[in-house]
């Protein structure tokens, strides 16, 4: 007699399930014997014990250097000291039609001058620190596409009027395929008449600003590398703390504090020194309030360099010999973002270190929209090139990424897996057919009753994706284009980046949360991640896009990521990027507040029995909306009604 066997699970359905689920499920089981170091434990700071040395420069290539004396104020000429420029009421229309182009007030920057003044916008315990009498050279690399004429030419001049000149050694343009007639002779006959040698280099084919800058890198000759993008202004005095902290240690990669130049106005507003970068679970990068942990690492002085877990990307020095060392940056990463978390990152975990050091200031016009193309959709390049962060970096909590984009589902597809049903027994020679004599009934119901890690439509795109890819040949594009959520955006080849970390000895992910990023919104430990589903009402808790503060809502679960995404971490906090399910009464509201890590009325304790979602401070249950505002969950006494029923997968043992 024969016994039925259960198959748990084959080895093709753990090679189907996909690197990721298989990443997700080990660090889950990880979860119970590992302590977050966060919460319990001091931090230890073991950095860059074992970098990437490098011997200090030669004697012989260090310059001696003078303070630049100020731009003088040219007269009541418009802009002056960094004053906002307004425009007369009559030249509105004009300038209105002028932002279009560069999604900044052109009309301001052409009235300003190309050596307009600025206020020394630094501390004052800054002006009288005394830097190394010798010092590198740099070369400022600055890469555009169709940048304007009036603040690529600013940005030109203020490097030429403020750095000290032996410490320049040359400033360095890339054009990255500009179809704009000022950028094209004009600007070759323009640079000769420069008093500091400026050499201009084109990509051929838009090539994005990461493969821009690795060209115009190529051709420096400095000892330190200063990349600036091609609207800034550099300010007194901002070149020589950035170079004096590169010659103290030559793995460190320096940015200056990044000032505001108005997109309207043009106004030079002075930024806050107490922000660093931080970056969140799409893998946008943030500004975020200093912590009081690094406040007092400096011993409370506001001018001491600043760690920074990571950087905004665009302006910054680094050592030359270093750059390449530490892998310069991913080619593989196009037109424009993820770049500069990725060598954030990178520098952390190969013994590198990132700093912002206040006393150098940069300007730079920030923004609302990118005013040139995407070749390929913004969408997809950006995604793009986070994947890739995700992939060689992030360890683990690439996972966080790929959760808020789920169209990202379909991963690779090499190899000969075997996938979809009925597609490869018809193409493969086989028959697949119904047997009208043969009746089986089966129970139909609307929606799963069971949770889908990582996302229903994550899973079910990553799948179809899959069948796509390897049977439905040039009709998957119908695939594609009817269901634009999965639209497939192939991280490419990177197995040269994971070769890199390979060679450099990088630390892991784990190690740059505990050590450098402990206030990231990055939980080190969770049970789930994922939507969360009401048993009764088949409806997901969703934030609605909601802000810190306001309510928390629930909404048909869509499988999409985003906003239905939660974690349930260690801490037993539920959240959602950086906010936290908070509620401060017994009756409610449930609202997203900004998570603080002290447990508190952010603490909730999911049953797996019962399912429930019990609010510690109040003990009341997370209940579904009720009639009044039905888009709203509330907070009711704990019962066993299904409405208290929530589903996630968690994988811990209770
Ligand atoms: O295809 C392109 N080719 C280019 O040469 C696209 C852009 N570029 C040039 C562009 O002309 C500019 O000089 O690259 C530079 C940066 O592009 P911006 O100014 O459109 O970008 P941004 O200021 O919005 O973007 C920030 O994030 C980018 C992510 O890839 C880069 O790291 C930018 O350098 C970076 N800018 C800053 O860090 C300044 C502070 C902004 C912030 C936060
Ligand atoms: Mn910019």
């Amino acid at each position: 007699k024969k016994t039925s066997e259960v198959v748990v699970r084959s080895k093709d359905t753990e090679d189907l399930r996909g690197k990721r689920g298989a990443i997700a499920a080990g660090l889950r089981s990880k979860v119970e014997d590992e302590e977050t170091n966060l919460e319990e434990n001091e931090l230890e700071q073991d950095i860059g014990d074992d970098g990437l040395m490098l011997p200090p420069y030669p004697k012989s290539r260090l310059k001696r250097w003078s303070v630049v004396p100020p731009v003088r104020p040219q007269g009541d000429s418009p802009g002056e000291m960094g004053k906002a420029v307004n425009i007369p009421i009559e030249q509105e229309k004009l300038m209105l039609d002028k932002f279009q182009e560069n999604q900044f007030n052109l009309l301001a920057s052409d009235m300003i001058s190309l050596n307009r003044s600025l206020t020394d916008v630094r501390f004052e315990k800054c002006k009288g620190k005394q830097y190394p009498d010798l010092l590198p050279t740099t070369s400022v690399v600055i890469v555009f596409h169709n940048e304007a004429w009036t603040t690529l030419i600013r940005t030109i001049w203020s490097t030429i009027n403020r750095s000290p000149r032996p410490l320049l050694k040359e400033i360095i343009l890339v054009d990255d395929a500009s179809e704009k007639e000022h950028l094209g002779k004009k600007l070759e006959d323009y640079i000769k008449t420069l008093p500091v040698p400026t050499h201009l280099f084109r990509t051929e084919n838009r090539s994005g600003l990461i493969r821009a800058r690795l060209l115009g890198a190529k051709h420096v000759q400095g000892d330190v590398i200063t990349f600036l993008d091609a609207h800034c202004e550099c300010t007194e005095g901002w070149l020589e703390p950035l170079l004096a902290r590169i010659v103290e240690d030559r793995t460190t990669v320096v940015c200056p504090i990044i000032d505001v130049i108005s997109d309207t106005t043009f106004e030079y507003i002075q930024a806050s020194d107490m922000t660093w970068g931080g970056f969140n679970w799409k893998l946008n990068f943030r500004w975020y309030r200093v912590p009081e942990r690094e406040m007092s690492r400096r011993g409370g002085d506001r001018t001491a360099p600043l760690r920074t877990p990571t950087m905004a990307g665009g302006l910054f020095a680094i050592d030359r010999e270093y750059f390449y060392k530490i892998g310069s940056y991913d080619e593989g990463m196009d037109i424009w973002g993820g770049e500069n978390l990725e060598m954030s990152f990178r520098v952390w975990q190969c013994g590198g270190s990132l700093e912002i050091v206040p006393c150098s200031h940069v300007g730079h016009v920030f923004r609302d929209k990118s005013p040139y193309s995407f070749p390929g959709g913004v969408q997809n390049i950006v995604l793009h090139n986070a994947a890739r962060v995700a992939e060689v970096w992030m360890d683990e909590w690439g996972e966080f990424y790929y959760a808020m984009n789920p169209a990202l589902g379909v991963r690779d597809v090499s190899g000969d897996v075997v996938v979809g049903r009925a597609g490869q027994v018809w193409q493969c020679g086989g028959r697949l057919e119904i047997a009208p004599c043969a009746h089986v009934g089966h129970v139909f119901r609307k929606t799963t009753p069971y949770s889908f890690p990582g996302g229903t439509g994550r899973v079910v795109n990553h799948n179809n994706a899959r069948l796509a890819e390897v049977w439905l040949d040039e009709w998957k594009h119908f695939y594609y284009n009817i269901n634009p959520g999965a639209l497939n955006v192939p991280v490419g080849d990177v197995s040269e980046r994971k070769a890199l970390r390979q060679r450099l000895k990088c630390k892991s992910f784990r190690w740059y949360l505990e050590n450098i990023y402990p206030e990231s919104q990055m939980p080190l430990d969770y049970y789930f991640l994922g939507e969360i589903r009401n048993a009764e009402t088949s409806n997901c808790l969703d934030t609605l896009g909601g802000k810190a503060g306001q309510p928390l809502g629930m909404g048909y679960c869509h499988g999409m990521g985003g906003n239905q995404v939660f974690a349930y971490t260690k801490r037993k906090q539920i959240m959602s990027d950086d906010n936290c399910l908070d509620a401060a009464h017994p009756r409610g509201p449930v609202k997203l507040i900004r998570c603080h890590g002290m447990r508190g009325n952010q603490e909730w304790t999911y049953d797996v029995k019962t399912r429930t979602i019990k609010h510690s401070n109040t003990g009341m249950c997370l209940e579904k909306p009720e009639s009044g505002d039905v888009w709203k969950p509330v907070l009711r006494p704990c019962s066993r009604a299904r409405g208290q029923q929530w589903l996630m997968q968690v994988d811990f043992k209770w």
